[in-house]
């Protein structure tokens, strides 16, 4: 049995190595990866999100248990991926972190995934503009784009991206968009394709969407 709570304190304290040992030691328990992530790292993460959100912790702080938490998921990536890749399948998809915005842990995961699921995938990172995006989607003929936002002031990009979308040439790609503050509410509101809450359902997402037009 993994002991979360440790874990949970490890990475509230920004210990990477600690955190690495603890991911592989629970691999080797053979406690399921999903369990892992979500209960130690995932779990970890929302302490220091809301201890930030108090002005207990700083973004010094969060930025040391945000790189312990990277070195969690970098143990846990090749079996995220594997176990993605029972779902089929695939096409290509563009993902980036809105511009503005420099939250990149919860995209990462739908990368990690999209690729375990069969996805070709483009990461355009951090602070991404609409060139990027349209420019990225008409150079890889993809057809979904994921937009992920952690800022309530750089949601309204996403509108600002579907609209670019819209107003091109490139009318018909599938727009989805995920993020803590996002909802499927809000996805409605900006004619978004779909809305993910989590890594996993992001991957139904773009199959659903795969599906439909195949
Ligand atoms: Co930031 N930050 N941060 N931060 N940070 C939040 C988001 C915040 C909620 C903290 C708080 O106040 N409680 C708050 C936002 C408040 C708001 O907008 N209402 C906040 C703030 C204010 C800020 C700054 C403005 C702070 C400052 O400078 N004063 C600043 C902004 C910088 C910028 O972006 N321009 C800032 C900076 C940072 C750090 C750089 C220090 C660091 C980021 C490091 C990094 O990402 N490399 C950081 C962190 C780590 C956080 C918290 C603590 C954790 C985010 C995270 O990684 N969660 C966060 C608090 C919180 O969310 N609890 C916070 C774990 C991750 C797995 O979840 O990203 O939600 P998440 O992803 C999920 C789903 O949302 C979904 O799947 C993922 C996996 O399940 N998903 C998608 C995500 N993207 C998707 C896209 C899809 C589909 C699903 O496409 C289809």
């Amino acid at each position: 049995m993994a002991d979360y709570a440790l874990m949970n304190q490890l990475l509230f304290e920004g210990k990477a190595s600690d955190i690495k040992r603890m991911t592989e030691e629970a691999l080797d328990d053979g406690i399921d990866v999903e369990e892992i992530l979500n209960q130690g790292l995932i779990a970890g993460m929302s302490i220091v999100g809301e201890d930030f959100k108090r002005n207990i912790l700083f973004v010094p702080e969060v930025l040391i248990a945000a790189r312990a938490m990277k070195a969690g998921l970098a143990i846990l990536k090749p079996l995220l991926v594997a176990k993605a890749a029972d779902i089929k399948p695939a096409g290509t998809l563009v993902m980036g972190t809105v511009k503005g915005d420099l939250h990149d842990i919860g995209k990462n995961l739908v990368c990690m995934m999209a690729e375990g699921a069969g996805y070709k995938v483009f990461d355009l990172g951090v602070d991404t503009p609409i060139e990027q995006f349209v420019e990225c989607v008409k150079e890889n003929d993809a057809d979904i784009v994921g937009m992920s936002a952690l800022l309530t002031t750089t949601m309204p990009y996403m509108a600002r991206v579907i609209s670019a979308f819209r107003e091109s040439d490139l009318k018909n790609i599938k727009l989805t968009i995920g993020g803590a503050p996002v909802s499927q509410m809000f996805a409605d509101e900006i004619g978004a394709d779909g809305y993910g809450s989590d890594a996993p359902s992001a991957i139904d997402l773009f199959n659903q969407l795969q599906n439909m037009t195949a």
